[in-house]
């Protein structure tokens, strides 16, 4: 596969409602999309990347910075553009797992539609549909929660994740269980608001039966994580700490997690993505896939790596109405709560050329 160039697109989607999580409220997902043109057609990847390097050192600017000036021109460099090879032609740049993951990505989505293959297919998808979460935002008052929750139950949501952060925790979790009972599949999600001082705090989680806790701690305190395992009874699962399948090898033998949330942009891609469903599977590890308020692109990729195997969770791989009004993309939407994997070639989703153009915000081409 000959490469042409590579455009970067920059988009701004309004959000149907403020997302609130313990590290700031966003009301507009700021987007880079990544497209690779090449002789035998073009694939898109979804740069996760936030505005702000508030959930992980990445952030947009820098992704595009990282991109412009050492990804792209490293990729552009070879007369031949194979996806495995995209890893190693990069990894003299530390670190930026989500531009390279965008990047990876692109240029497997037209190596698979040159090949009329899909991505569930060449991932090895054992599923045609995934089971649908929901990601719940820190609210201003526990009826506002309950609302919100009442809701997304209505939609068919088969499990629900609520946000938590130091005074929002034990109060909307117990109200959720009193409201909607033991049965609803619950969990919480701390985004490292949380220090292992708070262990006895947050045993107190332990009577609701929650499937799991998400990244209590500090990314880098995978000791403290293990501690914490020993002084609560609701599984540790983590999220930012995990950045690749070594980080999840070293994470699972230091008892510091028993569940992973595996996002494949934080990790530099798809098949990295696929090394820790593998890593885990072998050790016995559930998964379940992440979501950074994807586009419909994004989504879908996301949505067929969930239909892995070892995916045995629901993931936070909701309705695309969950966040967007209009998707630029045909939109996923919740049948019987779950979604169903895309079965066209590549990512399987193209945008749609009119929406796209109404949420672009800035374009720039990288030639070879
Ligand atoms: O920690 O999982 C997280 C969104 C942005 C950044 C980090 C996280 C999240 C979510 C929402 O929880 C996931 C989604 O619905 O896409
Ligand atoms: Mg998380």
């Amino acid at each position: 596969m000959k490469p042409v160039g590579v455009e970067l697109r920059r988009i701004a989607m309004p959000l149907v409602s403020p997302f609130r999580t313990s590290f700031g409220t966003q009301t507009t997902r700021d987007i880079l999309l990544v497209r690779i043109e090449t002789a035998d057609g073009e694939g898109y990847g979804e740069c996760v990347t936030m505005t702000d390097p508030v959930y992980s050192p990445e952030y947009t600017d820098g992704a595009i910075d990282v991109l412009r000036r050492f990804l792209v021109p490293a990729l552009l460099g070879p007369p031949e553009l194979d996806p495995r090879a995209v890893a190693p032609a990069l990894v003299a740049f530390k670190g930026h797992r989500m531009a390279k993951a965008a990047l990876e990505t692109a240029v497997l989505d037209a190596w698979l539609r040159a090949r009329a293959l899909s991505f569930g297919e060449w991932l090895g998808a054992t599923a045609d549909r995934v089971p649908a979460g929901v990601s719940v935002g820190i609210m201003d008052s526990v009826p506002e929660l309950l609302d919100a929750v009442e809701g997304y139950l209505a939609d068919g949501y088969l499990r629900i994740k609520l946000k938590i952060e130091p005074g929002w925790d034990v109060e909307p979790v117990r109200a959720v269980r009193e409201r909607f009972g033991d049965d609803v599949l619950l969990q919480v999600d701390a985004n490292t608001a949380y220090t292992v001082a708070d262990a006895q705090h947050l045993a107190r989680l332990d009577e609701f039966g929650l499937l799991l806790i998400e990244q209590p701690l500090d990314e880098e305190d995978i000791r403290g994580h293990a501690q914490l395992a020993r002084l609560v009874r609701t599984p540790i699962c983590l999220d930012e700490s995990i950045v690749s399948a070594r980080a999840a090898a070293d994470a699972i033998a230091l008892g510091a997690c028993s569940i992973v949330n595996i996002k494949p942009g934080r990790v530099g891609g798809y098949l990295e993505a696929r090394r820790i469903h593998d890593v885990c599977a072998a050790h016995g590890v559930p998964v379940w896939c992440g979501g950074m308020l994807e586009s419909g692109l994004g989504r879908a990729a996301n949505v067929a790596l969930a239909a892995l195997p070892g995916f045995t969770l629901p993931g936070d791989t909701s309705a695309s109405g969950r966040y967007y009004m209009t998707d630029i993309t045909e939109p996923f939407v919740l049948q019987d709560g779950h979604l169903l994997v895309p079965q066209g070639p590549g990512i399987g989703v193209s945008p749609v050329p009119e929406r796209l153009a109404e949420v672009t915000v800035s374009t720039e081409w990288i030639g070879r």
